[in-house]
Formats: structure tokens, C-alpha cells, sequence
């Protein structure tokens, strides 16, 4: 018979950091709005989430890193705002940060969740921040959720 994993969205016992990029506030304020929407919703206490503040999302792999190694989370979510118009070497920067994180979650065995818009415009990363095309941080925070679970279930 053939065995299905697949994690479901239970925020049970669940630990998440969220940490975010102060840079392009407005929008990664709205990222962490969602994210923890999402995250209450979902049944995660108010005592399992931690949130932490960086200058801007160059730094968010270094503390996900920290916060991976502490082993008081199960999973961190990096939320911020990249856009290309506002942003000398945009492409370098987004593929340092995507790798980043990438790495952390290797390294450490920890869901590390991508919630950093990629945008040209200020207006297109509001409209992925509880615009139109609804909100990234949320959709991130419920990534970290089923990865959490996924993961307990391959135990
Ligand atoms: C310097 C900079 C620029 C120009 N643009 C952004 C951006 O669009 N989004 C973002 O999160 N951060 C930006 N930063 C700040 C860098 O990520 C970093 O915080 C600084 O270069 C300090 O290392």
C-alpha cells in the first residue's frame, strides 16, 4: 500500500520564530500581520511565537540562523521586502538571502520559510502584503505549519 506524508496545518505544540526586515516597514509590518493571523488561527499559542526585528533582509539569514541553533523553535519564518526600483544589486541581494535561508534550513534540519517579497514596485509588494493578490506573510506562516508537521510525521 502506498504510504501519503503530508503535514496538516496545526499550530499544536508548535513554536515559530518570525523574524523581520524593518526595511520597507509598511510592507513587512502587513507581512507580520498575516503571519500571525495565520499562526492564531491555526492554534498557536501566544507564548510559542517569538518575534524578532532586523535592519533589513540581508540580515534576516544570520538571526534565522541564531534562532534555528537556539533549539527553542520548530520553525522560523523570514519575512521581508525586496523591490527592485529602491534596491541597488536587487538580483544579488534576493539571491543571498534566498540561499541564506536555504542553508539555515539544511544545516540546522528547522523549516526556515521564504516570506521575503521579490517586487519592482512598492505598490506590488502592498498588494502581496493583504493587497489583492492576498497576503505572503500569511501564506508563509502556514508553509512553517505544515513543514512543522510533515517533519513530525517522517520522525
Ligand atoms: C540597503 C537596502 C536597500 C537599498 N534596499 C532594501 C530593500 O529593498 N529591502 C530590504 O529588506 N533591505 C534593503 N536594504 C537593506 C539591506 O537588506 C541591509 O539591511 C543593509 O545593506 C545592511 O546590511
Amino acid at each position: 500500500m502506498v504510504q501519503v506524508v503530508e503535514g496538516q496545518l496545526s499550530g499544536r505544540d508548535v513554536r515559530v520564530a518570525l523574524v523581520v526586515a524593518r526595511w520597507n516597514r509598511l510592507v513587512t509590518e502587513s507581512l507580520l500581520a498575516g503571519a500571525l493571523d495565520a499562526l492564531r488561527r491555526h492554534g498557536v499559542a501566544e507564548e510559542g511565537i517569538t518575534v524578532v526585528w532586523c535592519p533589513g533582509s540581508f540580515e534576516l539569514p544570520l538571526v534565522a540562523q541564531k534562532l534555528a541553533r537556539s533549539g527553542s523553535y520548530d520553525a522560523i519564518v523570514a519575512l521581508g521586502a525586496l523591490i527592485r526600483g529602491e534596491t541597488p544589486h536587487f538580483e544579488y541581494i534576493a539571491g543571498q538571502v534566498a540561499a541564506g535561508l536555504g542553508q539555515v534550513a539544511l544545516q540546522t534540519g528547522l523549516p526556515c520559510i521564504f516570506g521575503v517579497l521579490t517586487t519592482e514596485t512598492l505598490e506590488q509588494a502592498l498588494e502581496r502584503a493583504g493587497g489583492k493578490y492576498g497576503n505572503k506573510g500569511a501564506e508563509a506562516a502556514l508553509a512553517a505549519l505544515e513543514m512543522v508537521d510533515a517533519l513530525r510525521r517522517l520522525r
